[in-house]
């Protein structure tokens, strides 16, 4: 009897923790599809916002207009606000573009089609902004923030930033000339 009661509870155990792990992943979706999202990452879809020179940059994007298709630009951080509503619109040629247009699908669920995906093969130092400019939907080459989507805001004012690999280099190159400088002066003197 104790052995079934036991087998029962881990049973029971096994299928109330499937349960909530199935509800875990469909609740995560949800949200997803619910609340939408445009984001830097890496290839394997995690959100990132620092990249070292050289790195490969990805971007995921939910909540986008089902079944249409958007130019997607990398560009160097827009600093002024993008703007909220119709009557503040920004326009591409505002913008220093480093990257793009490359151009995604989205499906019907209003997700990137194939996401992640790659947009940037070898990143350079410098804080950015990504734009993602629906071509089917509001005016394309304006950002409306209805259907358009932007990646602002999460490294002060921009959506990803790339660092230089080491400090120590710079910092090398400014004692070797401070040095020499010295050197210099005591010479002279
Ligand atoms: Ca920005
Ligand atoms: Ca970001």
């Amino acid at each position: 009897m104790k052995k079934v009661l036991a087998t029962a509870t881990i049973l029971i155990f096994i299928m109330s923790l499937s349960v909530s792990l199935v509800y875990k992943d469909r609740s995560a979706n949800d949200d997803e599809l619910l609340i939408g999202f445009f984001e830097s990452c890496d290839s394997q879809g995690n959100f990132k916002d620092e990249f070292y020179p050289g790195e490969e940059v990805y971007v995921r994007g939910a909540g986008l207009d089902r079944g249409g298709y958007y130019y997607i630009y990398i560009i160097r951080d827009y600093s002024p606000s993008w703007g909220i509503g119709k009557w503040d619109y920004v326009h591409i040629s505002d913008l220093d573009i480093v990257e793009g247009p490359i151009r995604v699908e989205v499906d019907e669920n209003g997700l990137i089609e194939g996401q992640p995906v790659l947009i940037w093969e070898s990143a350079a130092v410098g804080h950015y902004d990504i734009f993602a400019d629906c071509q089917t939907d509001g005016i394309p080459g304006f950002y409306d923030d209805e259907c358009d989507a932007i990646d602002d805001l999460d490294i002060n004012n921009a959506g990803f930033y790339v660092v230089p690999e080491s400090l120590l280099g710079p910092i090398a190159v400014l004692i070797a000339c401070f040095i020499a400088a010295s050197l210099k002066r005591k010479k002279l003197s």
